[in-house]
């Protein structure tokens, strides 16, 4: 067994309604479900922050969502206040089946963001995600959930980066699509040799 399914925030505040509502998010829920039968270890995350995250625009005065500042790790977009620790939006969409092996939270530090499953922000400061795969003896990897050009496209970069096979199934991946991120976060993907399913 060397195969991983890494299921990426498919939590309410990403879906219609919720905070952080990434058009048509709830849609991969059933697609992912599905797609669990075929793996023996699938691993959700689950963005986790604290009230007061740093990439809330709401922390930084005169800052709206969506803008960016300069943190001492690099350029950070600001968000509105999502997936607060123990609220509803952070919980995983009611669909979803979670019966998987490891749910791994990010996002837990004030200071710092963390789009991918492997790394923090800064790209250094690790989640315990690859001594987890590689101590089980897992090497290739599938990722699917929101967002296709955060969440899912930073994990998918550092698992290549790493060392790791990587795959993306979009059509069981969302976006978001800020100012052209969609299509800059596939370009990327395919230069760094993750493999780019389109459904
Ligand atoms: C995400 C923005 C902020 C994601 C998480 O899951 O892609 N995006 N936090
Ligand atoms: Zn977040």
């Amino acid at each position: 067994m060397t195969q991983a399914l890494i299921v990426v925030d498919v939590q309410n505040d990403f879906c219609p309604g919720g905070a952080l509502a990434v058009p048509g998010g709830d849609e991969v829920v059933g697609p992912i479900n599905k797609m669990m039968e075929g793996f023996e270890t699938v691993i959700l995350t689950q963005d986790w922050h604290p009230e007061g995250h740093s990439s809330f625009a709401s922390s930084h005065p005169d800052m709206s969502p969506l803008e960016t500042l300069e943190m001492s790790y690099g350029t950070q977009v600001l968000w509105p206040d999502h997936c607060v620790q123990g609220s509803r939006g952070a919980a995983f969409h009611p669909a979803l089946d979670v019966s998987g092996d490891l749910i791994i939270r990010k996002g837990f530090r004030p200071a710092i963001d963390s789009y991918s499953a492997f790394f923090e922000n800064d790209q250094q400061t690790p989640t315990g995600l690859e001594g987890y795969l590689r101590s089980r003896g897992i090497s290739e990897l599938t990722f699917v959930g929101l967002a296709t050009d955060f969440c899912v496209a930073f994990s998918a970069l550092d698992a290549a980066r790493l060392g790791f096979q990587a795959r993306v199934e979009l059509a069981a991946c969302r976006g978001i699509d800020l100012g052209g991120s969609l299509a800059k976060s596939l370009t990327d993907m395919q230069a760094a040799g993750v493999q780019v399913h389109q459904g």
